[in-house]
C-alpha cells in the first residue's frame, strides 16, 4: 500500500466517526494541520473538540483513555502510551515513531523523509485532499522550505495557489530593508548591526525604510550585487553567498515564511482559534499584532534575563518567575546565549500554574550533552526532561529549582571530565 492509499483509508475511518477529539501540536504545523482537519470534520458533520499541546503528557493521554482521538504533529513518540490507554487513535505525524502503529500516516513507512519532504499538515492534506495552501504554511513553519520544497511538499505546491519564484532568500521582504538585512545571520556583517546596514544603503542611495518588495528591479539588482561584492571582499565562501538567492514562496503576495511565523506567534500566545481562522480565511492582517507583541515580549524577556543572570561554576542561569511565558522561554534562553556571547550553558526557568519550566542552551562549540544532563537532573528532582545536545528542556515541581541547578551543574561537571 502506498501513502495515498493509506491516506484514503484513514479518510474513510475518520468519515465514519460521529465525534472525535483532535489533539495537535501547538506550533504552525500543528495549527495548519488542525485547520485542515476542521475543514474536513465540519464538511462531514463530525462533532469535534480541538486541543493544542506542546507535547503529549502522560496525564493527558490517560484522560483520553478509551476515547477516539486524531493526533496531528504529535503521537509518534508516544505510541506505547497511546496503546496502554487503549485510545482509538489516528496518528498523523511526521516525526520518527517509537514503534509501528496501524492507524497512522507515517511518511517513513513509505520511504519519505518526514524531516524534509512532508509536514504533519501536508499529511493531513493527503488525507482530506483539500487546503494545499494551508499544508504548505505548516511545511514552512517547520522550515521544510529551507533548501526549496522537495518531494511531497513539491507535489502539494504544484496543486496549490502558492507561487514559487526566485528572489533574495531573506526573511522579511515586506519589512523595512534595515530590518530585513539586520535580521538574518546569512549576512554576518549586517546581522544585528542596523547601523552598518543603514550606512551601506545610504551609499547606494536606497531608502532604508523601503521594503525589498517596494524596490524597483534596478534597485534590487544594485543592492543584491553590492551585497555579493561586499561578501566576496570579506572572504565569504561562494556557498555562503549562493544561499542568499533562490526559490521563495508566496501566498496572496505574502511570504509563506512570514505567514508561518505569524501563525506560530499566535500559537505561542494560546490564540489557537484565531490562528486557525487566519489559516482558513487568509486574513493575514490579523497576524501582525501578534508578531509585534511577540517581538516586544522577547525583547523584554531578554532584558529581564540579562539583568537577572546569575553565575555558577559551570553554568549561568536566571529565574523569571511569571515574568516570561513558558512558550517563549526557549527562544529567550537561546537568544541570550547568542547575543551575550556566553561561554557556559545557560539555564532559564519560569513558573506556571502547576510547575517550573526549564530551558537550557549550550554555546555552539561546547562539547556537552544537555539532553542527558537535563534528563538526569530533572528526574532527580521529580520532574522529566530531554531534548537535544545543545538545546534541551524540562519541567520540575515547584520549590525544587535550587536542587535542580545543583544536580544539573554536577552533570555538566561530570561530562566535562569524561568527554
Ligand atoms: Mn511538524
Amino acid at each position: 500500500m502506498g501513502i495515498i492509499e493509506k491516506a484514503a483509508e484513514l479518510a474513510e475511518i475518520i468519515r465514519r466517526k460521529k465525534d472525535l477529539a483532535v489533539i495537535a501540536h501547538a506550533d504552525a504545523d500543528g495549527v495548519a494541520g488542525a485547520a485542515i482537519s476542521k475543514f474536513f470534520l465540519e464538511k462531514n458533520d463530525i462533532e469535534y473538540e480541538l486541543k493544542f499541546v506542546d507535547y503529549l503528557r502522560k496525564e493527558l493521554l490517560s484522560e483520553y483513555r478509551g476515547k477516539e482521538v486524531l493526533f496531528i504533529d504529535v503521537g509518534n513518540g508516544n505510541i506505547e502510551e497511546i496503546e496502554r490507554n487503549r485510545i482509538e487513535a489516528i496518528i498523523v505525524d511526521h516525526h520518527l515513531a517509537s514503534k509501528y502503529f496501524k492507524n497512522s500516516l507515517n511518511p517513513f513507512h513509505y520511504g519519505i523523509d518526514g524531516g524534509e519532504e512532508i509536514s504533519a499538515s501536508g499529511l493531513m492534506h493527503l488525507i482530506t485532499g483539500e487546503n494545499a495552501e494551508i499544508a504548505l504554511i505548516g511545511a514552512a513553519g517547520d522550515l521544510q522550505d529551507r533548501n526549496g520544497l522537495k518531494g511531497w511538499n513539491r507535489r502539494i505546491l504544484m496543486k496549490s495557489s502558492v507561487i514559487a519564484k526566485n528572489d533574495i532568500k531573506l526573511y522579511g521582504r515586506s519589512l523595512p530593508l534595515y530590518r530585513m538585512l539586520s535580521f538574518s545571520p546569512l549576512i554576518p556583517p549586517f546581522f544585528k548591526n542596523v547601523g552598518s546596514v543603514i550606512r551601506f544603503l545610504n551609499e547606494l542611495s536606497i531608502d532604508e525604510k523601503k521594503t525589498w518588495n517596494e524596490l524597483s528591479t534596478d534597485e534590487k539588482r544594485r543592492l543584491f550585487s553590492s551585497i555579493v561584492k561586499m561578501m566576496i571582499m570579506r572572504g565569504y565562501e561562494k556557498d555562503d553567498i549562493m544561499r542568499l538567492y533562490g526559490e521563495v514562496y508566496e501566498l496572496d503576495g505574502i511570504d509563506l515564511r512570514e505567514i508561518a511565523s505569524g501563525i506560530n506567534a499566535m500559537a505561542k500566545y494560546g490564540e489557537y482559534s484565531k490562528a486557525i481562522y487566519v489559516c482558513i480565511t487568509g486574513n493575514y492582517e490579523r497576524m501582525k499584532d501578534f508578531i509585534n507583541a511577540h517581538r516586544k515580549n522577547i525583547k523584554m524577556g531578554i532584558r529581564f534575563a540579562k539583568e537577572n543572570l546569575s553565575e555558577g561554576m559551570k553554568i549561568k542561569y536566571f529565574h523569571a518567575g511569571k515574568k516570561i511565558k513558558g512558550s517563549i522561554l526557549g527562544t529567550i534562553t537561546g537568544m541570550l546565549l547568542e547575543g551575550e556571547k556566553i561561554e557556559k550553558p545557560v539555564v532559564g526557568m519560569v513558573e506556571n500554574e502547576e510547575e517550573i519550566k526549564i530551558s537550557a542552551r549550550a554555546p555552539k562549540n561546547m562539547n556537552v550533552n544537555l539532553s542527558i544532563a537535563i534528563r538526569n537532573a530533572a528526574r532527580a528532582t521529580g520532574g522529566h526532561g530531554g531534548g537535544h545536545k545543545m538545546a534541551a528542556g524540562a519541567t520540575i515541581p515547584k520549590g525544587y529549582e535550587e536542587e535542580f541547578l545543583r544536580f544539573f551543574e554536577l552533570e555538566i561537571a561530570n561530562q566535562s571530565s569524561i568527554l
